[in-house]
């Protein structure tokens, strides 16, 4: 058989078109394919939930492929290493409590075992924007991250969504978003962002599950975002808090009446 060039590309724009349509309406839109999106994606298309993840960059897993300062190795600690087990990644008692993972196996395992759940990524597409009618956040606006690159004026499109989870990482994106567009009214003490605080592991690991939830009708935020929104500290290349995140806000998601 000879290969049509022009079936080729008529194949990668059909079906592209097909899934990008399908997508316009989800039940839940995570911002960022990072460790913590990822893991939320999982859970929740494992619940039967339609999942986008928009990630801004070429490739996905965020933060967790170079490791600590490019040594492409993480740590995670005993209570996440059940995480490690449920998706079959590979992982070392380092000593007692710390296991050692390869980074890239990990992020290569989490976004597959994502994909075959049922999550959609869409790479290289970034969030700009919010949609917020009657009180609460339902949807999502998006651009090629390449526009943005080249400052090209070009307008967006739209996704719906029931649920928004933000999980950015550090910059916290749809949080700050919020706050300029609605005024100080996250659910934090003050309204705003409280700013992520100082390297302490072990209390930034202890507070990120707990600040992983409902921050605005709607939206939740989860990962190295949780911290930022909350005022808590980092913790550096140890991730068993980014996947517990992940996992703490699918819960709460899939434990949510999505008709109110
Ligand atoms: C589309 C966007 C947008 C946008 C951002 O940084 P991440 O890896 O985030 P987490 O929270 O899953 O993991 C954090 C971890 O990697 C980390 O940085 C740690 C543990 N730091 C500790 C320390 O002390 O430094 O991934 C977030 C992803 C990235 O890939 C961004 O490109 C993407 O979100 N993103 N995508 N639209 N507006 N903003």
């Amino acid at each position: 058989m000879k290969l049509d060039d022009i079936t080729i590309s008529e194949a990668i724009i059909k079906e592209f078109s097909k899934d990008f349509l399908d997508y316009l309406n989800v039940d839940v839109a995570i911002v960022g394919a990072g460790p913590a999106g990822i893991v939320a994606g999982y859970y929740l298309a494992k619940a039967k939930k339609k999942v986008a993840i928009l990630e801004r960059k070429l490739s996905i897993g965020g933060g967790m492929w170079g490791g600590g300062m490019m040594f492409n190795k993480i740590v995670v600690q005993e209570k996440a290493k059940f995480i490690l087990d449920e998706f079959k990644i590979n992982s070392k008692e380092y000593k007692k409590g710390y296991y050692v993972a390869d980074s890239v196996e990990t992020i290569s395992t989490l976004c597959s075992k994502a994909t075959r759940a049922g999550a959609k990524f869409f790479n290289l597409m970034f969030v700009e924007d919010i949609r917020i009618q009657d009180k609460k956040i339902n949807g999502l606006v998006i651009n090629w991250s390449a526009v943005e690159i080249a400052r090209l004026h070009v307008d967006p499109l739209t996704i719906g969504a029931k649920f928004v989870v933000d999980a950015s990482g550090h910059s916290a994106e749809i949080a700050s978003i919020v706050v300029k567009k609605m005024g100080r009214n996250l659910w934090t003490k003050t309204g705003d962002i409280l700013g992520e605080k100082p390297m302490w592991a072990d209390r930034g690991e202890a507070d990120i599950v707990k600040n992983s939830k409902e921050i605005y009708p709607h939206l939740y935020v989860s990962g190295m975002a949780a911290n930022a929104v909350f005022g808590a500290p980092r913790m550096g290349p140890i991730f068993g808090g980014m996947l517990l995140s992940g996992r703490a806000v699918a819960e709460k998601i899939i434990n949510t009446d999505d008709t109110d």
